[in-house]
């Protein structure tokens, strides 16, 4: 008893030398963590939360214990608040979209400027590389301890009403977008007619035909049965890739000893590299087993050509200029570098 009282004191003594504010004894932690997500099990999002819970739970012998909220159900739903929620406490930790955060940190729209990542070598070469660490500074300043990547993925254009194959098919469309303003910019550069809601929202109104349309990774087709809320044709364009990060609150960071500190990080990082390996896995197998199982629900998977998809980059590039600025000139430059650097 003793022995542990002084041990809690020389804990608190050394949180202090260490300059955190609050002291890093096991007192101080709290019964249960939130973590938010937009999406939960079986999508590869909710599996990168359960796999982060579960290995740190593991890890920490029980010491540091996570519940998933998918839904965003924390804040009502209401993804693009998911940010501020989580710098001011609301939020413990998540794993969130860069989508749903970028209205806050601006940069974060770097991984929805059309078309600048022509593959996953690109996306890698951003997430993993310089810009990534970048991203991360600029996420520290904004509040909250970023540990690592995974991804929700490429995102695809899908509607109940016939085949995109042109620019043009997409006239008068009415598709709904994430509620970040790029996404309106782009559509609305198509000749569309979009219309920006939360995920919550979205589903309904696909099911009453209040939309036409939507965008979203392959995966999320099948995993939520988007041919069950009239979504018949999908055209795989690729034009932007979403990735996620796992982070966490910065008081609640500081509350932990280094050691758990240490064990979350490595956590995040091992649920994300398992995370992104699932998320791709259907998208990389030999014949994309995952357009196979869309033609089997009876919708008709449109590939665009190399010329076709062009056609697509020629029309948003008004906006990638626009944008440009946006989320930081330096930034964009450098990320397109590392793009035509990146092994082909
Ligand atoms: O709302 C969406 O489309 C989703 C689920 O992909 C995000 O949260 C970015």
């Amino acid at each position: 008893m003793k022995f542990r009282r002084s041990l809690l004191g020389l804990l608190a003594v050394a949180a202090t030398l260490g300059g955190f504010s609050v002291a890093a004894t096991a007192q101080s932690y709290k019964a249960e963590y939130k973590m938010s997500l937009v999406l939960g099990p079986p999508t590869p999002w909710g599996e990168a939360g359960r796999i982060w819970a579960d290995l740190v739970k593991e890890r920490t012998q029980g010491r540091i214990n996570i519940k998933l909220y998918p839904g965003v159900s924390l804040i009502q739903g209401d993804q693009t608040r998911e940010f501020s929620a989580l710098r001011q406490g609301v939020i413990d930790m998540a794993v969130g979209s860069t989508i749903n955060w970028s209205p806050q940190v601006k940069q974060l729209n770097l991984f929805s400027m059309p078309f600048l990542m022509p593959d996953y070598a690109a996306v890698d070469a951003l997430t993993q590389g310089p810009v990534g660490k970048d991203i991360f500074a600029t996420l520290d300043k904004a509040g909250v301890v970023p540990l690592a990547w995974g991804e929700n993925g490429f995102r695809e254009v899908t509607n109940s009403k016939k085949p995109i194959k042109t620019p043009e098919d997409l006239k008068g469309m009415k598709v709904r977008v994430v509620g970040s303003p790029i996404y309106s910019d782009m559509f609305s550069a198509l000749g569309a007619n979009p219309t920006q809601m939360s995920w919550a929202d979205a589903q309904p109104a696909l099911a009453s035909g209040a939309v036409d349309g939507q965008e979203n990774p392959l995966f999320l087709f099948t995993v939520l049965k988007m041919h069950t809320v009239g979504q018949k044709f999908v055209t795989t364009w690729g034009y932007v890739c979403d990735p996620l990060v796992f982070v966490v609150n910065k008081d609640i960071w500081a509350s932990w000893t280094p050691a758990d500190q240490a064990i979350v990080r490595q956590a995040a990082l091992d649920a994300g590299k398992q995370e992104i390996a699932i998320a791709r896995k259907v998208l990389v197998e030999p014949g994309k087993p995952v357009l196979k199982d869309i033609a089997g629900m009876g919708v008709t998977v449109t590939q665009l050509t190399p010329d076709e998809r062009e056609a697509f980059v020629k029309a948003t590039r008004p906006v990638y200029d626009k944008w440009k600025n946006t989320v930081g000139a330096d930034l964009v430059a450098k990320a397109e570098k590392a793009v035509a650097a990146r092994p082909k």
